[in-house]
């Protein structure tokens, strides 16, 4: 059911430095048509840091362990969504499946890749309990063995509660060069973090212990290079709109992100493509130290 690339296989196989790519952010992260150059310049980072991309997707029945730029480009925007509990129902019913960082962390440990990359991970939306919509992103993340290297919590979330629930979870939150968890567009003004660490070598370290204690999950979290602090009001005014419009559940992300990315000019969208690439990197290095 999960067929794993000749080239992904060979560097598992001898221990090397693989890094987990998900498809989500490049079906529905960005405009049609503009994720795939978002996750093929992940997978170009990920090589400058001398680790192997491991994108990962469900087509033609099967789960997929790195992706040719060709079937990168048939994650479009009218894949599924394919969260932890997603993945058979895509399987058996031959779609094409964008995964989630849930889905993705599910086909790692499966295949016990150790690091994962994303733009920010999902977490427990506003106004919860109404509904009580928490991404499976974090229950995937307290039971795999892996460190995801984000900018932290996307920002549309209620990044407070979802640090909270986090620690309930006992993941780790570790901050790249911060004493605070990063904002995702923004930089500062974030919960506070588990442990502060100075390197990839560092978080690697921290990582091999917490797995040699019987832990699963990690989060390293890494401001972007280039933060934008003043999206809030627009988050808020994505969120009131996604309500109007009766969006909920899946599609919220989705819907939210698209509406910043055309109301920011295009402010958002630059953003998140650059902290996505960063974040790549970052994990590439942490792969390679673990390596
Ligand atoms: N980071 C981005 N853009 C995205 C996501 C992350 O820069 O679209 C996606 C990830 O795939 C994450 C998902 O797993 O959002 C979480 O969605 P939800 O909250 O609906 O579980
Ligand atoms: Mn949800």
């Amino acid at each position: 059911m999960i067929r794993v690339a000749d080239e992904v296989r060979e560097a598992l196989a001898s221990r090397g430095a693989v890094v987990a790519l998900e498809t989500t952010l490049v079906a529905h992260g960005f405009p049609p048509g503009e994720g795939v150059e978002v996750g093929l310049e992940s997978e170009r980072q990920v090589r400058a840091a001398g680790a192997v991309p491991a994108t990962v997707g469900v087509l033609d029945g099967e789960v997929r362990v790195g992706l040719t730029a060709e079937e990168l480009g048939r994650v479009e925007a009218d894949a599924r969504k394919v969260g932890p509990r997603d993945l058979a129902a895509a399987v058996a019913q031959g779609a094409v499946g964008a995964t989630t960082v849930g889905g993705t962390l599910a086909v790692a440990r499966a295949e016990e890749i150790r690091v994962l990359a994303t733009g920010g991970i999902g977490g427990v939306h506003r106004g919860f309990p109404h509904p009580p919509d928490v991404s499976a992103d974090l229950a995937q993340l307290a039971r795999t063995p892996a460190l995801v290297v984000s900018a932290g919590v996307k920002s549309l979330l209620d990044v407070s509660a979802t640090a909270e629930l986090l620690e309930s979870l006992g993941v780790p939150v570790l901050g790249f060069r911060v004493d605070t968890l990063p904002l995702f567009y923004g930089a500062v003004g974030g919960p506070p973090i588990s442990a502060r660490v100075e390197s990839a070598e560092e978080a690697a370290r921290i990582a091999a212990a917490h797995w040699q204690l019987g832990g699963a999950g990690l989060l390293l979290g890494r401001p972007p290079d280039e933060p934008l602090e003043d999206v809030e009001p627009l988050v808020e005014e994505a969120l009131a709109a996604a309500a109007a419009a009766g969006v909920s559940g899946q599609a919220v992300t989705p819907y939210v992100l698209a509406h910043l990315h055309r109301e920011s000019g295009g402010r958002t969208e630059a953003a998140n493509r650059a902290l996505v690439a960063q974040n790549a990197r970052l994990a590439g290095e942490v792969a390679v130290a673990l390596a």
